[in-house]
């Protein structure tokens, strides 16, 4: 891990590498395009026999073996989970459950003039497909943050794929009720999942983290099929003047541990804060290869010269997830997928069960959108209605600028019912 004060003589270097930050994500998933394509392609083109030579190439599909979960399967894997770990899927997907309950958009309509009644409905897609990885971890929790809100929205058809699905995922799959689970990952899913095969119907829109492959499909096939988010590889920020350093290399660790491309990042003006913590990541990563490498390739501390530098730098990132020291952060933070307050906060509890999802914007996309939430799973349609009497209050206006844009069959079919 590198500590950068980002004024001074090291100030150029800072802006350089908060620079080559900036830009990760794009420049990542570029280098794995030309492959990618080739895959989508192939499945498109191919259909199941494509699909099976990938899953069977990448995702250990054995010969002969089936590409769909069986309901037995998940409860056999559901009956051999301890059940201690059963307890916790339960408390996890209860609060998600609850959470996306209290997320889900309203319907309602009000009246702008007598007449004229505006208003939205609320209506859930018709099927998604949710990208659970399963390359380094098993990531049962995964599953629950997808499929739990699609549910809650409403959504009538809910795919999962997962390449090697552990029992432990699978197990998840039979608490949350999945019907349709595929092992299958990589681009190949994602292409299954937006074109379709002959097994894998396709989906409305594709949800769920993943690596640089899955990411970029996602990207590519977003032309026709709906997708979240780009969810790569996790990112953390630390935004602290009075945090516990033990605990804040304890998060820098933990996100570190998920990918050797994850970024780490801990922004200060306090200079004994920043060497507190480097010394602590230093002892606490040793027990962890990934950790240990991640934080060394993309690890860093950010001294800043004043508090105000250090929120202007947070948010310029729009990390995907951040810790800051208390509530009353919350006023300064304008771009960010997910916030943990205070030092009881650890990003870890926002991964498992608090009930906040996990599936968060990264590569500096948390400027635009925060996390996958239930709004993902529906639509906001909007509703007008007139009465008579309506129309003739409001109708001339728009005569108006029908005819200021020379859209004289515009405003024909307002005048038309006017008369
Ligand atoms: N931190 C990850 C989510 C996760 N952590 C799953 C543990 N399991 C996403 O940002
Ligand atoms: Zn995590």
């Amino acid at each position: 891990m590198k500590l950068v004060k980002t004024f001074g003589r090291s100030a150029k270097a800072a802006a350089a590498l908060i620079e080559k930050i900036e830009q990760r994500g794009a420049v990542s998933t570029a280098k794995v395009e030309p492959v990618v394509r080739r895959i989508l392609a192939d499945v498109r083109k191919g259909g199941d026999a494509a699909l099976m030579r990938y899953a069977a190439k990448f995702d250990g599909l054995t010969k002969g073996g089936a590409l769909l979960v069986s309901r037995e399967e998940m409860r056999a894997a559901w009956e051999a989970t301890a059940p201690e770990l059963q307890a916790a899927m339960m408390v996890a997907r209860g609060n998600i459950l609850a959470f996306a309950e209290a997320q889900l958009p309203k319907e309602w309509a009000f009246e702008p003039a007598d007449g004229v009644k505006t208003g939205q409905i609320v209506r859930p897609l018709g099927s998604v497909g949710c990208y659970v990885p399963g390359g380094r971890y098993p990531l049962p929790s995964t599953l629950l943050m997808t499929v739990t809100p699609a549910q809650v929205a409403g959504v009538e058809r809910i795919v999962v794929c997962s390449p090697k699905p552990a029992k432990e995922t699978m197990a998840a799959a039979w608490l949350a009720g999945v019907t349709e689970f595929y092992r299958v990952g990589g681009a190949q899913a994602i292409a299954a999942m937006a074109y379709g095969t002959e097994t894998v119907g396709r989906v409305d829109k594709i949800v769920g983290p993943g690596n640089l492959f899955v990411t970029a499909a996602k990207t590519i096939v977003s032309s026709e099929c709906g997708i979240d988010m780009p969810a790569g590889p996790t990112e953390i920020v630390v935004t602290s003047e009075t945090g516990d350093a033990a605990g804040i290399a304890a998060d820098l660790v933990a996100q570190a541990e998920h990918d050797p491309e994850a970024l780490a990042v801990l922004i200060t003006s306090n200079a004994a804060l920043a060497e507190a913590v480097l010394g602590e990541v230093k002892a606490q990563a040793k027990g962890s290869a990934i950790a240990k490498q991640s934080l060394a390739a993309q690890g860093c501390i950010f001294v800043t010269a004043t508090v105000a530098d250090a929120r202007e730098l947070t948010n310029r990132l729009a990390p995907e997830h951040l810790t800051v020291d208390s509530a009353a952060d919350l006023k300064w933070i304008r771009n960010a997928g997910s916030v943990f307050v205070g030092a009881y906060a650890p990003q870890s509890m926002g991964d498992y069960v608090s009930g906040p999802n996990h599936v968060l914007p990264t590569g500096r996309v948390g400027r635009v959108r925060g996390g996958l939430s239930v709004a993902d799973f529906v639509k906001v349609i909007t509703v007008q209605e007139y009465t008579r009497k309506g129309l003739r209050k409001m109708g001339p206006h728009a005569i108006a600028l029908a005819e200021a844009e020379g859209l004289v069959g515009h405003a024909e079919s307002v005048r038309v019912r006017m008369r």
